[in-house]
């Protein structure tokens, strides 16, 4: 499939100071792992992500979020990164600043080679306290699992709709955001805030703003390019034609 990227937009991403690069669940959608807007199947079909994704449902019910996100671990797990992903992480070698912020809990960033990666959302393999928010490794025999510490559940490590993103998550980007030259927003609805209030961030300070996503999204036409193409094809294309 031949892909053209805007001679402007290589031009930009040559002369760029800073990166900053936004993904979401399009990302990872050509390694096997279905986007939030794509209805559940199976055992899930019933029920919206974003009812599940909430601490009321966990206090409703902990034992089914545990088993919905038990399902998405071992998903995430036999999945593999894609060349969405391994582009990504050349970016950060090939460009003199990357900062890469994520949307995804998959891990898939990190085993494609990205380093320096701010989990926007949290880590679906980590597990808290429901209580008092501290890291621990959780028994994966129990229905839900104890916080060690002071009994109460253990939740997973991931941002809940209604949630406050990480305090530093939440700076880093933002500042990231407001520095960068060229700012990629890639397989994301843009629908989530505040993930989605970065590319304002990044339009305010003047940044040249592209989105790779093979449906356009409802912010598209305010975008500087808007490459309508699977990020998985997309991007290993950029990364040749930087050179
Ligand atoms: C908060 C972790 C307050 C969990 C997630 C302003 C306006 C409106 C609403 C709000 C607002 N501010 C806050 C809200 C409420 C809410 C929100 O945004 N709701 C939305 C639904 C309207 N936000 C929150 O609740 C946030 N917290 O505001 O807290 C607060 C503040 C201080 C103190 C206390 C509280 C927290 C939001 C985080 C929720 N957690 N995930 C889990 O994973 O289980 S969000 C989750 O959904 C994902 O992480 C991701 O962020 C989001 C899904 O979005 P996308 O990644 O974009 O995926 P989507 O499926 O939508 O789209 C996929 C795209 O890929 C499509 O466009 C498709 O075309 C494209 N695609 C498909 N294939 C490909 C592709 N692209 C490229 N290549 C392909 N091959």
């Amino acid at each position: 499939m031949n892909i053209d990227i805007p001679e402007q937009l290589i031009a930009a991403l040559r002369d760029a100071r800073h990166v900053c690069i936004l993904t979401g669940a399009g990302v990872s959608a050509e390694s096997g792992v279905p986007t939030f807007r794509e209805a559940q199947d199976g055992l899930w079909a019933k029920y919206r992500a974003e009812d599940l994704a909430t601490p009321e449902a966990f206090l409703a019910d902990p034992a089914l979020i545990w088993r919905w996100y038990r399902w998405r671990r071992d998903m995430v797990s036999d999945a593999e990164p894609n060349p969405g992903h391994y582009a990504i992480a050349r970016l950060e070698e090939i460009l003199p600043r990357v900062t890469l912020v994520t949307q995804n809990v998959d891990d898939l960033h990190r085993r494609a080679g990205s380093k320096d990666i701010i989990e926007f959302h949290g880590n679906i393999f980590e597990d808290r306290c429901f209580a008092e928010g501290t890291l621990h490794v959780g028994d994966d025999s129990l229905d839900v699992p104890i916080c060690p510490d002071c009994g109460a559940n253990l939740r997973p490590g991931v941002v809940w709709f209604g949630e406050a993103i990480p305090e530093e998550a939440l700076t880093r980007s933002c500042k990231a955001a407001a520095d960068c030259d060229v700012f990629l927003s890639v397989g994301t609805s843009s629908l989530v805030y505040p993930a989605a209030g970065l590319t304002d961030l990044a339009r305010e300070n003047d940044a040249v703003i592209a989105e790779i996503n093979p449906n356009a999204t409802a912010h598209a036409a305010s975008f500087d390019f808007a490459l309508a193409g699977n990020s998985g094809e997309v991007l290993p294309e950029l990364v040749k034609s930087l050179g």
